[in-house]
């Protein structure tokens, strides 16, 4: 049986990944940080008491900025792979947070490759660092490719971009099996909620439901390229099989801007909305309703009407540097690792929706119930 480590198994990738290794009979191990309410909501469902008879996921407090915890539970884990996922990986509160940005995402990567190098495990563990489209940043060609130079456009990817390379340096240094994973972006249903995907398939199940005005964004221009989690926690663990450790980028090939997204969201519910409009003064309005669809969905179409504005923009969403265009080339990914991705745009969509749409009802029954009251200082 392997062993696996994961930092970061409390997010959305870190979720998805311990059910994949668990899947494939792996011991897994977790790296959690202390805080004061639970924080394992994506995980519980994997996770048994510690007293019961062949637990095969277990969890440890920890923190990337702490070498002291890295090194000991590294030590008593010896562990065949570490998927180093960790991270403060909003890229606009990195400009809120530069420093410690540059401390858990940057150095917390050293923390990890030094730990493995002080204990002696270079041979035995294999690395994964959760590397980054963002370090494209400014566009330099696309579609980028792991030839294609970097930009990078925010604290956070300048501290990916040390994470990058101190992965580069350590295999070349130390001969240490090590992989960058050139991820572009990636979503699921439980994509952290103000990530643009999560935010939107969220405010368009509200709005559907009479239960929300409007959708406040930033630059609907921007284009990205979005895939499935579930996807891309494979080729995170494909990139750790092979014979030589190397990088590899994992995007779909398709971008899209942000402003289509929240057409296909609202689609999805039945819902046309058109824009108008320019920059800070572009607004989405309903242009057509399908009834048939939206009843369907258990939606009451009176609760919209035509003409109606359902999307502003609030330019405090906008960066101080935005990254324009993401459109990745997988190329090699598809040849050396026979990864292809299962999810097409319109199918994360959907998945996203639906999810949002059944937590959003949820929530409004408990609400009207009269269970969602409760003041705990009364
Ligand atoms: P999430 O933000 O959902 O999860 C981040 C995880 O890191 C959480 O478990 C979080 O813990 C933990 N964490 C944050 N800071 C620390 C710290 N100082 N010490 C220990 N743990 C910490 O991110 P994703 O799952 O989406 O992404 C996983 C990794 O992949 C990240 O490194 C991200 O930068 C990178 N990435 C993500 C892409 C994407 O599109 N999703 C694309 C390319 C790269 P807590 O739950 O307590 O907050
Ligand atoms: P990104 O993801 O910055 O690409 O980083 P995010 O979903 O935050 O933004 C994507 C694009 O949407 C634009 N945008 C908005 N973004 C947010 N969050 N909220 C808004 O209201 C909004 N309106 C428009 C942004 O300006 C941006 O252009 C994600 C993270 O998961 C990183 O950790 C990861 O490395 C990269 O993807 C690949």
């Amino acid at each position: 049986m392997k062993t696996a480590l994961i930092t970061g198994i409390t997010g959305q990738d870190g979720a998805y990944l311990a059910e994949f290794l668990l899947k494939k009979g792996y011991m897994v191990h977790g790296l959690k940080r202390r805080s004061s309410l639970f924080n394992t909501d994506r995980i519980d469902h994997l996770y048994h008491d510690s007293h019961e008879q062949g637990v095969k996921l277990k969890l440890d407090y920890g923190d990337l900025t702490d070498s002291t915890n890295l090194i000991r539970i590294i030590q008593e884990v010896q562990p065949d792979e570490i998927y180093n996922l960790a991270a403060q990986s909003h890229v606009k509160v990195s400009f809120d947070t530069p420093e410690y940005t540059a401390n858990a995402d940057g150095i917390g990567v050293l923390r990890v490759l030094e730990a493995v190098r002080i204990l002696g495990l270079t041979e035995r563990t294999r690395i994964y660092q959760a590397s980054t489209s963002e370090l494209y940043g400014l566009v330099q060609a696309v579609p980028q490719s792991e030839t294609t130079p970097f930009y990078p456009r925010s604290p956070y990817a300048v501290a990916k971009m040390y994470g990058y390379w101190i992965t580069v340096n350590y295999r070349e240094a130390y001969n240490m099996y090590a992989c960058n994973g050139i991820l572009f972006n990636h979503e699921s249903p439980v994509r952290g909620e103000t990530f643009v995907t999560r935010k939107i398939t969220r405010g368009v199940a509200k709005i559907a439901l009479g239960l929300q005005d409007f959708l406040y964004m930033g630059n609907l221009s921007a284009q990205r390229d979005w895939g499935h989690a579930k996807d891309y926690v494979e080729a995170m663990w494909l990139m750790l099989q092979q014979d030589k450790p190397e990088d590899f980028v994992i995007a779909t090939g398709v971008t899209t801007t942000v402003r289509d997204f929240i057409r296909l969201a609202f689609i999805e519910l039945g819902i046309e909305v058109e824009f108008s409009g320019k920059e800070a003064f572009e607004k989405g309005v309903v242009i057509d309703m399908d009834v048939e669809k939206m009843q369907h969905n258990g939606l009451n179409p009176d609760v919209l009407r035509f003409g109606q504005t359902v999307v502003k923009i609030d330019p405090k969403y906008y960066r101080p540097t935005e990254v324009d265009l993401l459109i990745g080339d997988a190329t090699k990914a598809h040849q050396k690792l026979d990864w292809q991705p299962k999810y097409d745009l319109q199918a994360l969509v959907e998945d996203m929706v639906r999810s949002d749409l059944h937590l959003v009802k949820k929530d409004d029954h408990l609400r009207r119930g009269g269970f969602k009251t409760l003041n705990y200082f009364e």
